[in-house]
């Protein structure tokens, strides 16, 4: 057993400018980790309480509550327990909230420690983290579902899907995967200038211009594909976020009205025109009947991701399970609060043969922990953005570390 022996806690920016909170936990060895909670935009409804201040600082977003919080509260509770007992930290934190959602320190309070806990144990045992947290089971690089064109909440063009991904297959090595979408990447921010296109960035490093509809980014990502060289070795995943233009039971995108049935019409019709292997949130995130028959019609075809609809959460996915709603579950560590829920939820997907894909939030930062948790859990997938914007990067760049370290070579190949 190693004893926590000190906690800290304090304010830091998120890529967006927004205030998070960082902590840091030493070890009765003096071992120490530190972790950086990221935060989201299109938030699910039932996602874990994100607490911040509402006070005159910065527009109400600090985070100085839930950094006391830490600081005063959770370290009494904590001081002393085995860091390498990630379960018991993480039962002890929700006993000590007493909420299902964290209502009262906040789970961006919670999943600094647990997070930050995690990697002193790793330090302290000299193991990269995903050899911790994954054991000798931790053997799969995951395929990157790269977002090259940004919509939706995170930027501010007129594109309602949020966000347009290519995903690499058939390399025979994640550096020569990630090649590919950086090539393509680099295309696409010449044929949009070409075209006339604004190349600023949205939130996840993604171009944002404004287009016609939402079929004209998979249009110039086609065209990207193809003149990069890559074509057949790429396709395309769609992040809808559809919970932000879901109003009175009806989908307002492209100047219409949309029943659930429309829009499953509208995805079919994308399927037999377009590449696309992945789909997120297609439909809203209490859209039910919806989503089962999304899946009675496209599940046997694509991957079928619920995010806003599962957050993270082992309950919800278990009725969605049960109701065969979707066929694969985004993995978000902030929706849910610890490691430890994060984990459990991934064990339910995988037992139940839902896909599982590792996630950033559009407001990130420096910490690359869910690279390693990707690895250590052997999800298969990880979204993490652009190849552009170094709270993005971070994580591709410890993949490739990670891969590296493997002799080039781990576990599944793309
Ligand atoms: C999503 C995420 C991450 P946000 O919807 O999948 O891409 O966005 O963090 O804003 O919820
Ligand atoms: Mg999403």
């Amino acid at each position: 057993m190693l004893a926590i022996e000190d906690v800290r806690a304090y304010e830091v920016l998120d890529s967006r400018g927004n205030p998070t909170i960082k902590t840091e936990i030493t070890l009765s060895d003096g071992s120490m980790g530190l972790a950086i909670v990221p935060s989201g935009a299109s938030t699910g409804s039932k996602e874990a309480l994100e607490l911040r201040d509402n006070d005159e600082r910065f527009g109400g977003k600090g985070v100085l509550k839930a950094v006391s919080n830490v600081n005063e509260t959770i370290a009494d509770e904590i001081i002393g327990l085995d860091a390498f007992n990630q379960t018991q930290l993480d039962d002890t934190l929700r006993e000590l909230d007493g909420t299902h959602n964290y209502a009262n320190l906040g789970a961006n309070a919670t999943l600094s420690v647990s997070m930050a806990t995690a990697r002193a144990a790793a330090n302290a045992l000299q193991i990269p983290l995903y050899r911790y947290l994954g054991g000798a089971n931790a053997s799969i690089l995951p395929v990157p579902m790269c977002n090259i064109i940004n919509g939706g909440a995170h930027a501010n063009n007129n594109v309602d899907f949020q966000e347009f991904m290519i995903m690499p297959f058939g390399f025979s090595s994640f550096k020569e995967a990630l090649r590919s979408v950086c090539e393509i990447y680099a295309v696409l921010k010449k044929e949009l200038g070409n075209t006339g296109h604004s190349t600023a960035l949205g939130d996840e490093g993604g171009f944002a211009p404004n287009l016609k509809n939402n079929q004209e980014p998979i249009e110039f990502l086609m065209t990207c594909i193809k003149k990069a060289g890559y074509e057949n070795r790429i396709r395309i995943a769609l992040d809808i976020a559809s919970t932000e233009f879901f109003k009175d039971g009806k989908y307002h995108i492209e100047g219409k009205n949309f029943s659930s049935e429309d829009l499953i019409e509208y995805y079919i019709e994308l399927c037999l025109k377009y590449p696309i292997c992945s789909i997120e949130d297609g439909l809203a995130e209490n859209d039910f009947d919806g989503w089962i028959k999304l899946t009675q019609k496209l599940g046997d075809k694509i991957q079928l991701v619920g995010d806003d609809l599962f957050v993270t959460n082992e309950e919800i996915l278990q009725e969605g399970i049960i109701k065969k709603m979707a066929n694969a579950v985004l993995i978000k560590p902030n929706q849910i609060g610890t490691i430890t829920q994060t984990m459990r939820t991934v064990r339910l997907a995988q037992r139940n043969n839902y896909k599982c894909i590792m996630s950033h939030r559009s407001g990130e930062s420096e910490d690359t922990f869910i690279a390693d948790f990707a690895v250590a859990l052997n999800t298969g997938q990880i979204k993490t953005g652009a190849l552009a914007r170094s709270e993005r990067t971070a994580k591709y760049n410890r993949l490739l570390e990670i891969e590296l370290d493997n002799d080039g070579y781990l576990g599944e190949k793309l």
